[in-house]
């Protein structure tokens, strides 16, 4: 006989609660649209309970460890970050319930059923997980990559979309840090560009989508969660240049205002 031993108090809702909203024939869809577009809206993927209590705990770290960053990033040709943070580690040392749905299994093998490929946990502590707030006019998250392959994006809280905050894409580019050229894409590409209501949530497919927010027009309050996993080729790549801006206050790379 075998036993199943539910370790994660989360895990039988979790699962559950994917079974009842992804049919086995929905998938394939899914991941083509995931494929073509680098993208996909997916808020039935956590209970409602769950996407409350996320909520909850981003304000819970916010209050506590919010960083305010100002800056032009030269790895991504000076696009901005204008927003508070909460970084990787302090998410990482001072949140189990964040860790604890991370580390899901039915999260994770549903993902990966999305994405087509084996998710691995980020090889980078600094980047497994960040909280952004948008909250005064101007503020964005400027157009990039991600250094990993996939981010769960948990919309916590957003403005209507009047006020900017929408997420704007171009799949199927890839960064070169010393070369990034997002001029040259944003006019040789369609922009997607996707507006949120509360408690959505996203996958990016981040290394191969070019990606930013629209900046807020009025000061107003947007809150995300960014869930990040590498990939098998994360294991082949080496990182280079300081421009871990959400890390640190300061980065080589950044210009501050
Ligand atoms: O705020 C968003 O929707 C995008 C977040 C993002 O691009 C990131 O965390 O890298
Ligand atoms: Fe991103």
């Amino acid at each position: 006989m075998t036993t199943v031993q539910i370790v994660n108090t989360w895990e039988q809702e979790i699962q559950d609660n994917i079974e009842s909203n992804f049919s086995p024939e929905s998938l394939p869809l899914l991941h083509q649209k995931f494929k073509r577009e680098g993208f996909i809206k997916i808020p039935e993927v956590m209970p409602r309970k769950i996407r409350q209590l996320m909520k909850e705990e981003a304000l819970r770290l916010l209050d506590l460890h919010a960083e305010r960053r100002d800056l032009k990033l030269a790895t991504t040709a000076n696009t901005p970050r204008k927003m508070s943070v909460v970084t990787s580690e302090t998410i990482a040392e001072n949140s189990e319930f964040v860790n604890t749905i991370y580390r899901s299994k039915s999260l994770i093998e549903f993902l990966e059923k999305l994405a087509g490929e084996p998710f691995l946990a980020c090889p980078s502590k600094d980047e497994e997980f960040l909280i952004t707030r948008h909250e005064k006019s101007g503020d964005t998250h400027g157009w990039h990559w991600g250094d990993y392959r996939f981010a769960l994006i948990w919309i916590l809280e957003t403005p209507p979309i009047e006020y900017g905050g929408m997420l704007q894409c171009v799949p199927h580019t890839v960064w070169d840090k010393s070369n990034p050229r997002i001029h040259e894409y944003l006019c040789e590409n369609f922009i997607r560009t996707y507006g949120f209501v509360s408690g959505d949530i996203y996958l990016l497919k981040s290394d191969t989508t070019l990606h930013r927010t629209v900046p807020l027009n009025r000061d107003a309050t947007r809150i995300i969660i960014n869930m990040t996993w590498g990939c098998l080729d994360d294991e082949k790549r080496t990182l280079k240049d300081n421009d871990r801006w959400w890390a640190e206050k300061e980065v080589e790379a950044g210009v501050y205002s």
